[in-house]
């Protein structure tokens, strides 16, 4: 009986949120209740990380990798460095995950900012990525209102590539292009590499792997520094979604492309 009346609640809340407008209002109106405690709130400024579970369900997931799979940026010339830019511009899935509500909530009680996701990008297999930080793709003022939410569309392990990343290395200086480059512009990039290289060398740094099970996502603070680890069973996938947030009330700029004081602005085109 219990189960039955259970059930009926169940189908009247689904009913419910089918009504245009309903599910935005719900959302609006949940957007401060919290999904985290203040210890994790803390362990998260502590660590540079976290994992988090958006409640996804596995529909969307699923939708989320049909929907690249026929990409020519994937079918034509798949390699480590390949991905799908934007994909939340085409995939009602991929922009779901972006938008996700819980996510969003997240974000809210970590920065006590509105978030403002801005970029899609959808890995068929490992990256292999070398170590980086975010921070010298995108970067606000004030600083630090950044971050990357990365969600496995599939099951991780050591075999298909995990993220690697350097538990307490937001903290460390920010590496900007004067430290390294003659001036500003994307081709200083293999420098930059090797510097953070470098770094993690000297300060004896022990990386981590983001080992973790479908639908769950690793959260990082922009400066933390992560990679992707080399993807050993050549014959899997790595479906995965990166989504990029800054938040609201700061200015955005690319500091790869600035120096000696200029910013280079670079409008986002914000996802809703
Ligand atoms: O997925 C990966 O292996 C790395 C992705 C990454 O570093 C990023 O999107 O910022
Ligand atoms: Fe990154």
């Amino acid at each position: 009986m219990a189960s039955t009346t259970l059930s009926f609640r169940r189908m009247g809340a689904r009913t419910l949120r089918s009504i245009p407008g309903v599910r935005e209002w719900l959302a609006f109106s949940q957007r401060h209740v919290p999904v985290i405690s203040e210890e994790q709130i803390a362990q998260y400024h502590a660590d540079g990380y976290m994992v988090f579970d958006p409640m996804l369900g596995d529909s969307i997931v699923d939708q989320a990798v049909a929907d690249i799979l026929n990409r020519p940026e994937i079918k034509d010339d798949l390699h480590h460095g390949s991905r799908v830019f934007d994909g939340w511009t085409f995939s009602k899935a991929i922009k779901e995950i972006a938008l996700n509500q819980r996510v969003l909530r997240l974000l809210r009680q970590l920065y006590y900012r509105q978030p403002l996701p801005f970029q899609t990008l959808n890995f068929p297999i490992g990256t292999e990525q070398k170590v980086h930080s975010d921070t010298i793709h995108f970067q606000s003022d004030p600083p630090g209102y950044m971050c990357g939410v990365w969600t496995a569309l599939e099951d991780i392990d050591m075999e298909n590539g995990p993220l690697i990343y350097y538990p307490g290395s937001h903290k460390l200086p920010l590496v900007i292009t004067e430290h390294f480059a003659p001036g500003p512009g994307f081709e200083h990039y293999p420098t930059y590499e090797k510097v953070i290289e470098k770094l993690v060398k000297d300060r004896n740094l022990t990386p981590k792997y983001a080992v973790i099970k479908k639908g769950l996502c690793f959260v990082w603070s922009s400066n933390l520094l992560h990679g992707g680890s080399v993807h050993r069973d050549k014959g899997r996938t790595r479906h995965s979604q990166v989504t990029h947030y800054f938040f609201e009330g700061c200015q955005h700029y690319r500091p790869m492309d600035s120096y000696g004081g200029y910013r280079h602005l670079k409008p986002p085109t914000w996802i809703r």
